[in-house]
C-alpha cells in the first residue's frame, strides 16, 4: 500500500497512536512497517472489532442442541465385527498411500507459557523424548507395518516456524526422511484492544497472533500442499493437535469408519470428566453435527448441568480425519468458518508509550467448525486412557507431569494384558518402532512373561 493509502487507511480507523509512531520512524523504518502491514488483514480486524462490540462473551448458545450420533467402543458381537471390517478397510487405505497426516503446532501455547515449539516439549516418562519425535516415530513404524510413505504435515506460524523447522533438522527428522517432513504456516491476525485500538509489538511489527487452527484448511491449500497431495493420490488428511502424546495417528479402525461411511470430516470423541473440562461438545446443533467450544458453554445451559451429562457425555478431542476432496471444495467456494473472540488480559504500551495490562481480543477460527459444512460426518467413540493425555498446564492437571504419567500407565495396561507383571509406580514406555498397539505389543513379546520391578523402556 502507497504511503498516503496507508495512513488514510489508519485514520479512518481511529489509530492515531500508530499514526503518531509512524510518522516518527526513519524512511527506511516505515517502509518495513508498511511492508509488515501488508500481511495482515487489517480490514477484517476492524470489520471483526465492529461484530463483536458490545456482544457478550460466550456468546449465546444455539437454541437447539441435541445428542449426536455416535459410533461407540464396541461391546457387542456385531459391533466387533463392524470394528474388524473398519480395520481392514483402514488399512487398505494406508496400504494404498491415500493417507496424510497433519499435526497443528501453530498455537502460541500461552497457558504452558511457551513461546517456542510446542512440539519440542519433553514428555516421555523414560526416555524423555518429545511431543515431535514421538510423532515421527510413530510415522517410521506406520510407513514400516504398512509399507508406505506417510507425508507428516506439520503447520507453523509466524511466531515458531523458525523453531519447529530447526529442532527437525537438529534432530534429523527423527529417521523420518526430510523430503516427506512438510512444513507450511498459517496466518497472522493483528490483536486489538477492546476499544478498537492496534498495538505495537516493536518499532516495525503490530501485535498479531495465528488465526486459529481452523486456518489451517486455507493455509494448507495457499501453500500449494493441498493440490501436491492430491496430485499424489492422497484421499484422507489424519488431523491431530501437537499437545497429545497419546494421540494414535492414522488409527487404521477410525480411518475404515470415516471410509465406510463416505465422510468428509470425522472426529474422536470420549467421556467428559465432567461438564467443566476444556473440550468441546460434540452434539447436533439445529440439526446438524457440530462441536461447541467450551468456552462457549454458559454455565447453566442445559447440556452442561449434571442431569444431563449422561445424554451429553461426547466431548471432542481434536482428532479428526478429512477428506482432502473436501477440503478442495472448501477452497475453490471461497468458505468462511466464523470467528471466535477471545478475550486477553495482557501487558501492551499504552497512551504514553508505558507498558501496562490492556484487555485484548484475540479472534481464531476453529477447524471443528468446517464439520458444519460437511455433507457427511462420523463421529467414533475413543478411550481417554489409550489416546488423550494432552499437555496444556506448566503444572497439575493436563500438564507435561501428567502425560507422562498417563504414557506409562498405557504402556503397562498393555504389557499387563499381554501377560507380564509391571510395579505400579514405575515409569515405562514404550517405543513406537517397538509396537504402535497391544496387539503388536502381543506379538513381539511371543508369550515372554516379563517382571517389570523398575523403569523400563522397550526398543
Ligand atoms: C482444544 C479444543 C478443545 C479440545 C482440546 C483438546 C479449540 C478451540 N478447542 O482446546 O475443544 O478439543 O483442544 O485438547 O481448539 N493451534 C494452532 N494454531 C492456532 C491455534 C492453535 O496450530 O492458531 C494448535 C495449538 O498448537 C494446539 C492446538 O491447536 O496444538 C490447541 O489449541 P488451544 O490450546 O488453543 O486449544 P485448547 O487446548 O483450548
Amino acid at each position: 500500500m502507497p504511503k498516503s493509502e496507508t495512513l488514510d487507511f489508519l485514520k479512518e480507523h481511529n489509530q492515531h497512536r500508530i499514526i503518531q509512531h509512524y510518522q516518527r520512524l526513519s524512511p527506511d523504518k516505515q517502509d518495513l512497517f508498511r511492508r509488515n502491514l501488508e500481511g495482515l488483514d487489517l480490514p477484517l480486524v476492524f470489520k471483526l472489532h465492529r461484530e463483536f462490540s458490545g456482544k457478550e462473551t460466550p456468546a449465546h448458545l444455539p437454541r437447539d442442541i441435541q445428542p449426536a450420533p455416535i459410533i461407540t467402543v464396541p461391546a457387542t458381537p456385531s459391533e466387533l465385527s463392524f470394528q474388524e471390517k473398519a480395520c481392514a478397510q483402514g488399512e487398505a487405505l494406508l496400504r494404498e498411500n491415500r493417507v496424510a497426516v497433519l499435526v497443528v503446532a501453530g498455537g502460541q501455547g500461552s497457558r504452558l507459557g511457551f513461546n517456542g515449539a510446542e512440539g519440542a516439549f519433553l514428555v516421555s516418562p523414560v526416555k524423555k523424548k518429545s511431543l515431535f519425535q514421538l510423532f515421527s516415530e510413530t510415522v517410521l513404524a506406520l510407513n514400516h507395518r504398512y509399507r508406505t510413505a506417510i507425508p507428516l504435515l506439520v503447520m507453523t506460524s509466524m511466531e515458531n516456524d523458525r523453531a519447529v523447522k530447526d529442532f527437525f533438522q537438529a534432530h534429523n527428522f527423527f529417521g523420518l526422511d526430510s523430503g516427506a517432513v512438510l512444513f507450511f504456516t498459517q496466518e497472522m491476525l493483528p490483536t486489538i484492544t477492546a476499544d478498537g485500538s492496534l498495538i505495537l509489538k516493536d518499532e516495525t511489527h503490530l501485535f498479531a497472533h495465528p488465526d486459529g487452527h481452523g486456518g489451517s484448511l486455507k493455509a494448507l491449500h495457499k501453500s500449494g500442499l493441498l493440490s501436491e497431495l492430491i496430485r499424489g493420490g492422497f484421499s484422507e488428511l489424519f488431523y491431530f493437535q501437537v499437545d497429545n502424546p497419546l494421540v494414535k495417528i492414522a488409527d487404521p479402525v477410525f480411518l475404515g469408519y470415516h471410509r465406510m461411511a463416505e465422510s468428509e470430516f470425522s472426529l474422536k470423541v470420549l467421556r467428559r470428566r465432567n461438564a467443566a473440562e476444556k473440550i468441546g461438545l460434540y452434539a447436533l446443533i439445529n440439526g446438524k453435527p457440530g462441536v461447541i467450544e467450551y468456552s462457549d458453554l454458559v454455565p447453566g445451559s442445559e447440556c452442561l448441568s449434571e442431569g444431563e451429562g449422561a445424554r451429553f457425555w461426547a466431548g471432542s478431542i481434536a482428532i479428526h480425519i478429512l477428506a482432502l476432496s473436501f477440503v478442495e471444495r472448501l477452497n475453490r467456494q471461497g468458505f468462511i468458518l466464523p470467528y471466535h473472540r477471545a478475550v486477553k488480559i495482557t501487558e501492551a504500551p499504552g497512551p504514553g508509550g508505558r507498558v501496562e495490562k490492556a484487555t485484548v481480543w484475540k479472534f481464531e477460527t476453529f477447524v471443528f467448525d468446517g464439520l458444519l459444512l460437511a455433507d457427511r460426518t462420523c463421529c467414533v467413540e475413543t478411550l481417554r486412557a489409550e489416546e488423550f493425555a494432552p499437555v496444556k498446564n506448566r503444572q497439575g492437571e493436563d500438564s507435561a507431569g501428567t502425560a507422562a504419567q498417563a504414557i506409562s500407565a498405557r504402556a503397562r495396561q498393555w504389557l499387563v494384558e499381554a501377560g507380564s507383571s509391571v510395579a505400579f509406580d514405575v515409569p515405562v514406555e514404550i517405543s513406537p518402532r517397538y509396537a504402535l498397539d497391544k496387539e503388536e505389543l502381543a506379538v513381539k513379546l511371543k508369550g515372554k512373561l516379563m517382571a517389570i520391578k523398575e523403569g523400563a523402556y522397550l526398543e
